[in-house]
């Protein structure tokens, strides 16, 4: 049975780690560094809580400097922390070694890729919801559904049989990329308004005309790059979502509001720098980007 390495035991690699551990998975996890190391093995292991019920999973850990050379690893880290990890790790992978990115937005995926040519990469877009109230500690706050592809029409991996017995929900696609440039077009039309109105999702719903020109202009961009099947219905599937989210903070707000570096590079940047390479003039995603930026550096965050 290949091990599972889990790379970046952050929120969702923690909530995948636990729950293959949980169904007989074989799974490492590779820390950062010693002084990680050592913390972890203080902690004694993971914890995940669900429903209130918190489980501890005493998951091996190890680093990536020490870790055997690697079959099957979940890259869980950051867009932004992705490509550096992927140049680091590309020593340690077997040839053909299967690597899934779990990075929301679009543009990490290809640098991974480049880093990684010995690996068949695939890409994860992912709806479930995680955080971490302590070191160590997950509470699976969400239930989603994840979608993983190759971007080509290829055969779904046997490891699947895996997240089946894992009760991850999961479907393998054809179309991850128009799955991801959905959720990046979501992303674009909710996360900065939300940060720039410091508001909860369901503040947006006093912004309805910002919300369609965003939608609009998203939807041509989303026609232009190829994904015409992810502009259909854009606008409405913003409302939705904005209305079943009504009482949280969109994951940039959080970011911000906690002092965290945004991954905004690899959504409203992704956008806007996509926009620009095809000619593209849409001047209120452009706006939006500019004063999302203004907002960042006036905050002392990275704009990148
Ligand atoms: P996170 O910050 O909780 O976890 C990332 C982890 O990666 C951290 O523990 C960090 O220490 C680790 N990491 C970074 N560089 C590393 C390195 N060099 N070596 C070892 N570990 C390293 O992030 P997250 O919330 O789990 O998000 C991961 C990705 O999933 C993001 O792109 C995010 O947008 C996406 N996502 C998250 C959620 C969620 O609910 N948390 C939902 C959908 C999508
Ligand atoms: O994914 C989200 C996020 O907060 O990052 C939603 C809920 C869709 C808002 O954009």
């Amino acid at each position: 049975m290949a091990v599972w390495h889990i790379l970046g035991a952050g929120s969702l690699g923690s909530l995948w780690a636990a729950r293959l551990a949980r169904a007989g998975e074989s799974v490492q996890l590779l820390l950062r560094n010693e002084a990680r190391l050592a913390d972890y093995q203080r902690a004694g292991g993971l914890t995940l809580i669900e429903r209130d019920q918190p489980q501890h999973y005493p998951i091996p850990a190890t680093t990536l400097e020490q870790a055997p050379p690697i079959q099957r690893l979940l890259l869980a880290c950051k867009a932004y922390d992705a490509p550096a990890v992927a140049e680091r790790l590309a020593p340690h992978l077997l040839p053909g070694a299967e690597v899934i990115l779990l990075q929301n937005g679009l543009g990490s995926q290809d640098e991974v890729a480049r880093a990684l040519p010995q690996a068949r990469c695939m890409l994860a877009s992912s709806t479930e919801g995680a955080y971490r109230p302590a070191p160590w500690q997950v509470v699976f706050a969400g239930q989603g559904h994840t979608w993983l592809g190759d971007g080509q029409a290829s055969t779904a991996p046997a490891w699947l049989a895996s997240l089946d017995n894992a009760a991850i929900p999961h479907t393998w696609t054809a179309d991850i990329l128009s799955r991801l440039w959905r959720k990046l077009a979501l992303n674009c039309a909710i996360n900065p308004l939300s940060v720039l109105h410091d508001c909860r999702n369901g503040g947006l719903l006093d912004y309805p005309d910002a919300l369609a020109t965003l939608c609009d202009e998203l939807a041509q961009l989303l026609r232009a790059s190829g994904q015409a099947a992810a502009a259909e219905g854009l606008l409405a599937e913003v409302m939705r979502v904005i209305q079943a989210t009504a009482a949280n903070y969109s994951s940039m707000h959080q970011d911000v509001s906690r002092g965290q570096r945004t991954e905004i590079s690899y959504l409203l940047g992704y956008a806007c720098a996509q926009a620009h390479a095809q000619a593209l003039d849409l001047p209120h995603l452009q706006a939006l980007q500019q004063r999302l930026l203004d907002h960042l550096t006036a905050r002392g965050l990275p704009r990148h």
